[in-house]
């Protein structure tokens, strides 16, 4: 049985600020920040009876687009999945071009992240036939199974927003959504919210298209929460040509608060595409970050067909370029992206580079969440070694590991992790695993026997010739069965 929740997933163990859901510092910005017309909500619809209804025999009656309930931007619409299958459809009129933030929130009402007897929303863009132009079913960041949505509107027309189950949603339910199917807490709000770049004062950054390199570069703007952290930004715009690239200039705030030990980081997120993504008829090509001084090789890279999410440590209050290439494929009718950038930090920082290359000096790392601990640091030269020391919290019988470099934009490939006994030994055979392109370096669930102490081992053999960084990310954590 698949059973999801909050902060078991690889890539929310990886970052020690991975598993605040979206508010407070360093958090994933939540709606607060997604600007454009958004903000307060005062009024809100709830979904009459003729959206869904009951058969005496149970089987529910599907609404279609065209007698979907009227949807407002900005305001809440209120609903509940009450019937095995049921659909809510919400209509609206929309133009070619417009940028949409479409969000449900069902679990995260109250932050009740991954709970069973909530429902697993899934929201679909569909054109007033139902055919299917863009779909989400949990966020990109895994923070809930509330769905969010961005996506551009390809034409003039009337469009509805589907809200479905995901057991409704999916041709392959049970691989895909949260058990149990029957749910019991079914409520959902779902908000649309244009996205709109009106200068500066925003967090959103739009492309005008003048160019395809540094000297067109658009600025990206970041807004402030009231807690001094950075709200998500998002970038946004259209690929013109096939070769077509998009270069912005960005800058991390200098005030940008940044955890004691930590360095400051820039976070650049992409979206799956296509009908079951953001609609995007091309593939996000690659994200590059340049330090505009070593303009002849990227700081950080991803395919976003293998990785989706660059988070790299970058300076305050410095320049960077955030090259924004098209996937190769032919031109079609809505060759858009859409990517997010927060201003963050990293996780504590190794503080002993010159001892932590053997076991008997490890570096010693303290726990910073829990039965968590978190670290990050660099292998320079690409022979480096580092190793970090975790004391084994009482009662504690498991130990889990998860580290990231190349499917964080980083250089360093095959980076191999191994957890070490107080013997200088792997745990087991289990106890190593090497990063691929597409997936963490994940070590799950090993026995810790009678140790103590445990050490993670970092290493990679070699550093990629067109990606300069050098930094990884490692979260370490214990629990019993
Ligand atoms: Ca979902
Ligand atoms: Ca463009
Ligand atoms: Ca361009
Ligand atoms: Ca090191």
């Amino acid at each position: 049985m698949k059973r999801l929740q909050s902060c078991v997933l690889p890539a929310v163990l990886l970052a020690v600020v991975g598993c605040d859901g979206g508010t407070g510092t360093g958090g994933s910005g939540g709606t607060g920040g997604s600007g454009g017309s958004g903000g307060s909500t005062t009024t809100s619809t709830t979904v009459t009876s003729s959206t869904t209804s009951s058969t005496s025999t149970g089987t529910p009656t599907i609404a279609n687009c065209e007698n979907g309930t009227e949807l407002v931007f900005g305001q809440a619409m209120i609903g509940g999945l009450d019937n095995a299958g049921q659909e809510d459809f919400f209509r609206f009129e929309g133009l070619k071009g417009q940028v949409l933030f479409i969000e449900i929130d069902a679990q995260d009402i109250d932050q009740v992240t991954f709970d069973p007897t909530y429902i697993d929303t899934t929201v679909t863009l569909v054109d007033i036939n139902g055919d299917r132009i863009a779909q989400n079913d949990n966020p990109t960041e895994f923070t809930s199974a509330d769905s969010r949505l961005y996506t551009i509107l390809p034409a003039d027309g009337t469009y509805c927003v589907k809200v479905s189950e995901c057991w409704t949603a999916k041709a392959n339910p049970g691989s895909q959504c949260l058990e149990p199917q029957e749910k019991t807490s079914t409520y959902y709000e779902l908000y649309v919210f244009e996205l709109i770049d009106d200068g500066p004062g925003d967090a959103n950054t739009s492309d005008p298209e003048g160019g395809n390199d540094p000297m067109s570069a658009t600025t990206v703007d970041f807004v402030q929460a009231d807690d001094g952290s950075y709200f998500t930004g998002y970038i946004w715009g259209y690929y013109e040509t096939e070769t077509d690239i998009d270069v912005y200039s960005m800058t991390l705030p200098a005030d940008l608060p940044v955890s004691v030990g930590a360095r400051s980081a820039g976070s650049v997120a992409t979206f799956p595409t296509g009908v079951s993504g953001n609609g995007s008829t091309s593939p996000t090509g690659d994200i590059l970050i340049f330090d505009p001084a070593i303009p002849d090789i990227p700081i950080a890279r991803i395919d976003p067909g293998q990785s989706d999410q660059i988070r790299a440590p970058l300076e305050l209050d410095k320049e960077y370029w955030l090259f924004v290439n098209r996937a190769p494929g032919a031109k079609e009718e809505n060759d858009f992206y859409i990517v997010s950038a927060r201003p963050t930090w990293g996780n504590p920082v190794e503080t002993d580079d010159m001892n932590n290359s053997s076991f008997a000096t490890a570096e010693i790392i303290d726990f910073s969440d829990g039965d968590s601990a978190f670290v990050e640091g660099d292998l320079i030269p690409i022979t480096d070694v580092d190793h970090f020391k975790v004391d084994v919290p009482g009662g504690q019988t498991l130990v889990t590991a998860v580290c990231g470099a190349r499917t964080q934009g980083s250089g360093l490939r095959q980076m191999k992790i191994t957890l070490l006994g107080e013997d200088g030994m792997a745990l087991s055979a289990a106890a190593s695993d090497i990063e691929t392109a597409t997936q963490l370096a994940y070590v799950q669930d090993v026995p810790i026997g009678n140790n103590a102490t445990v050490v993670l081992k970092v290493e990679a053999p070699t550093q990629a010739a067109d990606t300069s960084g050098s930094y990884y990310q490692c979260g370490v954590h214990f629990s019993s069965p």
